[in-house]
């Protein structure tokens, strides 16, 4: 059988459990997830292999309508998503409102390409207004396939993922059979300590904040790990601190552990926090960041 490969890139609403869905077909937690949303900020690979076959998952963030330049740039990964799809999968959750951005409704339902509508988080409602939402989708996107499934509990995500493997075009792999992802090991060390910044402090700190990490050193028995958290604000500095730095420490405890089973190696891990103003509308500092 020949050889099939293809871009499978998964758009929708902020928070419907696109990050959720990718981690459970890759396997591995590459995309961090909370309940807030813009959780996700770039576009992120996942690759699945098989011995025919190669399936580049893409992650990205919620669609929005951009209020700031990094903002400016989310929605550019979402368009760059759209350009090289071979499949695109498009996430709803239960109950959820329109598309933010009626450009990106219209590619949708104008696309030549496949669409998979992933009706998510079902482990939530009831058959009835299971069915109601069905309906609801095939008329307002009639050249999708649609399929409730629920992304956190593994409910269909089987069906799911043996009907991209249908749809994939015949190509020989783009990556190395080896690769699991695109991006290098410091952008994992910098979402793991941006997750547990969105897990523990509220308003406009999680959305002013950025790491960087600027030193990554692997030994024998150790990682040695130096990151800093950028903030906008003096005020958000103190509050990303702390009480004698209490809140800060438990920033980096957690993010320790979940590296430690990231890498499977011990890590030692220094934080410190300071103020870039503005980083948020600075292109020059976008691009160091990552974002185009
Ligand atoms: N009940 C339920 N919750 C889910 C399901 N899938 C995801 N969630 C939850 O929904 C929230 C958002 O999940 P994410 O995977 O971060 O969503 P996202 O679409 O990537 O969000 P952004 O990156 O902010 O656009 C988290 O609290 C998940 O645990 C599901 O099938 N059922
Ligand atoms: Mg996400």
């Amino acid at each position: 059988m020949a050889h099939k490969a293809g871009f499978v890139n998964i758009i929708g609403n902020p928070n419907v459990g696109k990050s959720t869905l990718m981690n459970a077909f890759v396997g591995e937690k590459l995309s961090i997830i909370t309940s807030k949303a813009q959780t996700t900020r770039h576009r992120i690979l996942g690759i699945v292999n098989g011995d025919d076959f190669q399936i580049l998952f893409s992650d990205t963030p919620g669609i929005i309508k951009p209020a700031y330049e990094l903002q400016e740039s989310m929605m550019d990964f979402v368009k760059s998503a759209f350009e090289d799809a071979d499949i695109l999968v498009y996430m709803v959750e239960i109950g959820e409102k329109a598309l933010k951005d009626e450009a990106f409704f219209k590619k949708i339902t104008n696309s030549e390409i496949p669409i998979l509508l992933l009706l998510n988080k079902i482990d939530t409602s009831d058959q009835q207004k299971l069915e109601e939402q069905v309906q609801l989708w095939k008329e307002k996107v009639p050249n999708a396939e649609i399929y409730p499934i629920s992304a956190l509990e593994g409910f269909q995500v089987n069906e799911v993922f043996n009907r991209i493997i249908e749809l994939l075009p015949e190509s020989p792999p783009f990556y190395p059979k080896d690769q699991l992802t695109d991006k290098p090991e410091r952008f994992f060390i910098n979402e793991s300590i941006r997750e547990k910044i969105l897990l523990h402090y509220k308003k406009e700190i999680p959305y002013a904040v950025e790491v960087e990490t600027e030193e990554f050193h692997e030994e024998e028995k150790i990682i040695r790990i130096r990151s800093v958290i950028m903030v906008e604000r003096d005020t958000q500095k103190g509050i990303i601190i702390g009480h004698k730095g209490s809140a800060l420490k438990r920033v980096g405890v957690e993010a320790r552990k979940d590296l430690e089973k990231f890498f499977g190696k011990k890590i030692h891990l220094e934080l410190y926090v300071k103020v870039n103003k503005n980083w948020r509308s600075n292109q020059n500092q976008l691009k160091r960041f990552g974002y185009n």
